[in-house]
């Protein structure tokens, strides 16, 4: 697509509870929206950064900058963009997948939309709904972790997460397969919280059959996760660590992981993630499509994401309620367990203008 200019919008939008993993709570949410505006068309991308570099070393307010200062400004200069040219106009500037990948996306939305394609039949996806698991915050007692649980699964979704540190990891397993019985399906997420000589504790997840122990190592430790992986029976699962379908390369030839949570945002974009799919199906490593709580905008590409054949674990794709009392688009639901991809031209769901401006904080518009 022709690319005339690129909106910024920062966006802060109150969580319906405060969300609280081993990297910290929030109870509001910062984000990111980049908005392209072609000739005949316009494109919405969502950037994943957060409000600190906790999860990441990107956030929001330094993926303003970068894309302002560098990425944006390359866009404009080359006028004439399709989808699969942006990652490689942007490689000369290091790092910074979340805000490529927003670009990205929002080129592609654009672009799909002009072709009359939507994103899920772009990529290839061969489902029309996906499961939807949830993820569930570190909380105050075992007690409202289960009333918590019981909700979720009271409204359908197909698996539960746990986050879970140092102090709270084998007691709320426990509780949970205790209140809900070993049907359920189970897995926790450390977001690297623990290291190396936590091999004892963390075998001692193997007695709950979890489907998984997503990142719990250092992102850069993929040696440590590949040794782990001999200790525990519990397959491991990366997340912070896989930020481009090399480093999945790297730490599927390490034997680091057996399953992989892919993110767009995360690893630099929805063609690199497609990658990191074809590429881990085809080395026999399962893949999820994970999440970072995104609005409609991002949620909506996740589910195009997660329409691929090789997407067979439930995914951190939940209804917006789980997150937003009020969306920036049309809010998704869960029913049966299952989001629904969306079938309109390019990401399918649109912007409601009136949501975004109260949501909005600051916004910048790029020109050439
Ligand atoms: O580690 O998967 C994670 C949310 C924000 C940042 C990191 C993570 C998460 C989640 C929730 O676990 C995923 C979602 O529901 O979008
Ligand atoms: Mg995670």
């Amino acid at each position: 697509m022709k690319i005339r200019a690129v909106e910024l919008r920062t966006i802060e939008i109150p969580r319906v509870s405060a969300f609280r993993t081993s990297l910290g709570t929030q109870s509001l949410h910062a984000g990111l929206l980049v908005r392209v505006e072609g000739q005949d068309s316009e494109g919405w991308g969502e950037c994943v950064a957060e409000g600190d570099p906790s999860y990441s070393p990107e956030y929001v307010r330094g993926a303003v900058g970068v894309m302002r200062d560098f990425l944006v400004p390359r866009l404009l200069a080359e006028g004439e963009v399709l989808p699969q040219e942006v990652s490689s106009l942007l490689a000369e500037f290091r790092g910074h997948p979340m805000a490529k990948s927003a670009l990205e996306a929002a080129v592609l939305d654009g672009q799909l939309r002009e072709w009359n394609l939507s994103m899920s039949n772009y990529l290839g996806g061969t489902r029309t709904e996906v499961p939807a698991g949830v993820s569930v915050s570190i909380a105050d007692d075992i007690d409202a972790l289960v009333g918590e649980v019981a909700d979720h699964l009271d409204a359908g979704y197909r698996r539960i997460k746990l986050k879970i540190q140092p102090g709270w990891d084998i007691e709320p397993v426990r509780a949970v397969r205790e209140a809900f019985g070993s049907d359920v399906l189970l897995q926790v997420d450390a977001n690297t919280a623990y290291g190396r000589g936590d091999e004892r504790l963390l075998s001692r997840l193997d007695d709950y059959d979890l489907l998984m122990i997503e990142q719990p190592l250092d992102p850069d430790d993929l040696i440590g996760h590949a040794d782990l992986a001999r200790h525990v029976r519990t397959p491991i699962c990366l997340d912070e660590s896989v930020t481009s379908a090399r480093i999945a390369a790297t730490a599927i030839r390490l034997a680091a992981c057996s399953i992989i949570n892919i993110k767009p945002g995360r690893v630099g974009g929805y063609l690199e993630a497609r990658r990191i799919h074809d590429l881990a199906t085809a080395n026999g490593v399962r893949v999820w499509c994970g999440g970072m709580a995104e609005t409609g905008v991002g949620r909506a590409g996740n589910a195009a994401l997660a329409s691929l054949p090789g997407f067979d674990l439930p995914n951190d794709i939940s209804a917006s309620s789980r997150y937003y009392a009020k969306d920036i688009t049309e809010p998704f639901t869960v029913s049966d367990g299952c989001v629904s991809v969306p079938t309109r031209p390019g990401i399918g769901v649109d912007v409601r203008a009136d949501v975004l401006d109260e949501y909005t904080v600051a916004r910048d518009v790029l020109t050439p």
